[in-house]
């Protein structure tokens, strides 16, 4: 345990909101997922045959160079579904039973939180665990369409579809599934309490919800080794990982909300 981390002092008022917290988010990313072995998005590493994941995460990347990109995404699956959630995914299984009402809000697309088994979960930014077709909307599991096309999008396939299979993702200037955002929204709008863990809170709608649970004056907390455009306006920051934060945050919240009043 880091001096962030050992049992955390919190301060008498974030006691009391912890205690009587009643509505929770977490908006979480890819830091999450940092000690499964999943490099993160902006982080060291990330890089792929030398061009930068923001270039590769649009729908024009795909069109210009669909067998790249779906090379990166098949190798991106394949990262994550050899990889395991971690103790802070499971922390926050835990929190679902924590408070009255709660919200995972996850930028992810590598599925840890629901293989934890989070079920309280809004995925703002889809999944590379599937594919989906770029006319017909038709599904099918990553999995399956890597097999059956290592190297090159598999053609639909459907009766008279002439589209491709694309990562179920949402990319940059796509919009985001309007149901999970309005979902997330009005959580963070009506929440007293928001965790963001693992997240450089630089991609929007997502990092907008840290701002609505401000402006909403929900007490908001911070787990990022390295500082965000938020940290100055969080009520606690802790400067830590999330595999270590997150479960001791567990036991600090457990111990508030077992006091009395
Ligand atoms: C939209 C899926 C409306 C794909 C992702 C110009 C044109 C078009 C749009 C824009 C524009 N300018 C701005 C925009 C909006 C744009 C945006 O916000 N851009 C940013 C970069 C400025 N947003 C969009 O385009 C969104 N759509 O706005 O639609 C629209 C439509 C048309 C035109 C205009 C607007 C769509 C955004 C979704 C993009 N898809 N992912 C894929 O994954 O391949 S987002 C991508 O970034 C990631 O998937 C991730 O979900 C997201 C956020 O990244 P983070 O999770 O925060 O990860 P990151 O690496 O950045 O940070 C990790 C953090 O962890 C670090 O802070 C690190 O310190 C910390 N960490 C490290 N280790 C640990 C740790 N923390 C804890 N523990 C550890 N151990
Ligand atoms: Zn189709």
């Amino acid at each position: 345990m880091s001096a962030t981390t050992d049992p955390l002092r919190l301060d008498e008022d974030l006691q009391a909101r912890l205690r009587r917290a009643a509505r929770a988010v977490v908006l979480s990313g890819a830091g999450v997922s940092r000690e499964s072995g999943l490099d993160t998005f902006r982080g060291a590493g990330g890089l792929w045959e030398n061009q930068r994941p923001e270039d590769l995460a649009t729908p024009e990347a795909f069109y210009r160079a669909p067998g790249q990109v779906w090379r990166w995404y098949a190798w991106r699956y394949a990262r994550a579904a050899a990889a395991a959630p971690n103790p802070a995914h499971l922390a926050l299984v835990r929190w679902e039973s924590l408070f009255p009402s709660f919200l995972l809000v996850t930028q992810n697309v590598d599925d840890l939180h629901q293989r934890a088994g989070s079920r309280r979960l809004v995925a703002l930014h889809g999944t590379v665990a599937a594919a989906v077709c770029d006319a017909c909307g038709r599904r099918r599991a990553m999995a399956e369409a890597v097999a059956a096309s290592p190297d090159e999008p598999p053609a639909c396939g459907a009766a008279g579809c002439g589209g491709r299979f694309r990562p179920a993702v949402v990319w940059f200037g796509e919009n985001l599934p309007a149901a999970a955002l309005a979902q997330a929204a009005e959580a963070a709008a009506s929440c007293d309490l928001l965790v963001s863990v693992g997240t450089s809170s630089l991609v929007y709608p997502a990092a907008g919800l840290i701002e609505t649970a401000l402006r909403r004056g929900a007490r908001v907390i911070e787990v990022n080794p390295e500082p965000t455009p938020f940290s100055p306006r969080v009520h606690l920051r802790l400067a830590a990982p999330a595999g270590e934060a997150l479960p001791a945050l567990t036991e600090a919240i457990e111990r508030c909300r077992s006091m009395p009043g």
